[in-house]
């Protein structure tokens, strides 16, 4: 057992982006599936409101968003392509266009009748109504680029000729995958197997590597309850701090972060590490527990709270 906890939900592209990496890495987890609307609780608990989904625990250390996730998984796995920053600067450029552009493309594109069926047999009418408009309050608060649904399905296109392209080899920097792949088949996987549109049929190469990722399959996932978790970060101290790298601009002080772009409810706590890539926020759980909870500097911003 990883000792690693993924909260998610089935629908989630950015997580399945996740549990394929736990496929391709053949880890065993744990599971715990939250809502797919808020509130979510138990996760706010230890995360401190982060609203975004996936989440990843490891003891009393907490994950917000699928980059420091994937590092951990880099880290565990010892596959260190499968953190962004490990990659070289054309993986790295094509990887985050992937992620931002390209998947904002795909959502355009699976946007349709056969994607509100599909949600109409995950959620009752209810919650569909509350995820509809739950959405849509996110969007209207959003910094990203809006897309007509004509531009998302050519620029799907666009990125899909590009693609078949660079698959010469097995994976689409040369025979072994690295986080771009996984950048590029989230999105896919929605378009593909949420909204059931094949928009893929004319692309020979990218049809194969699909199904090589699909077949990756999720790794050994076992279902823990949210309770379960909190009590795994609260009967534990957080892992020792990284002593390397540390600069010391807002050590100590109490900060907020939040994400730049979409669902930015902010995370309050004491900075206790400020990396390369990263931020650690020291928060207290249930008085008296402690949990580090980690960060990207990538999409993120950090404010003083004075
Ligand atoms: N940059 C984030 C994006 C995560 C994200 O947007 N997740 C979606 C689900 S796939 C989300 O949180 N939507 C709102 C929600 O589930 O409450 C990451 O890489 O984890």
């Amino acid at each position: 057992m990883s000792d690693m906890i993924l909260y998610h939900y089935a629908l989630s592209p950015y997580s399945e982006k996740i549990r394929a990496m736990l496929g391709y890495t053949g880890m065993s987890w744990e599971s715990v599936t939250v809502r797919e609307i808020p509130p979510r609780p138990q996760l706010n608990r230890l995360a401190g409101g982060y609203r975004r989904v996936p989440v990843a625990q490891i003891g009393a250390d907490i994950f917000c968003d699928s980059k420091t996730i994937a590092a951990e998984i880099a880290r565990i796995s010892g596959k260190a392509n499968l953190a962004l920053e490990t990659c070289d600067h054309e993986v790295r450029e094509f990887a985050n266009r992937l992620d931002s552009e390209f998947l904002l493309a795909c959502f355009g594109t699976a946007l349709g009748n056969s994607l509100i069926k599909k949600l109409l047999k995950t959620l009752s009418l209810l919650d569909f109504g509350r995820f509809m408009w739950d959405r849509i309050k996110m969007g209207r608060k959003s910094s990203l680029q809006q897309m007509s649904g004509k531009e998302a399905k050519a620029l799907t296109r666009e990125y899909l000729e590009r693609m078949e392209k660079m698959l010469e080899g097995d994976s689409l920097f040369g025979d072994q995958p690295n986080i771009a792949d996984f950048n590029a088949y989230h999105g896919l996987w929605f378009i593909q197997d949420v909204a059931e549109l094949n928009v893929i049929k004319n692309y020979p190469s990218v049809i194969g590597w699909m199904e090589r990722i699909n077949a990756f399959g999720h790794g050994t996932r076992t279902e823990i309850s949210a309770e379960q978790a909190i009590d795994i970060a609260t009967g534990q101290q957080p892992r020792p701090l990284p002593i390397d790298n540390q600069d010391e601009e807002w050590m100590g002080q109490f900060v907020s972060i939040s994400p730049s772009d979409y669902g930015k409810d902010p995370v309050k706590g004491v900075l206790v590490a400020n990396l390369a890539h990263s931020w650690i926020l020291q928060r207290r759980v249930n008085g008296s527990s402690t949990v580090h909870v980690h960060f990207p500097k990538q999409g993120f911003t950090l404010e003083v709270v004075r």
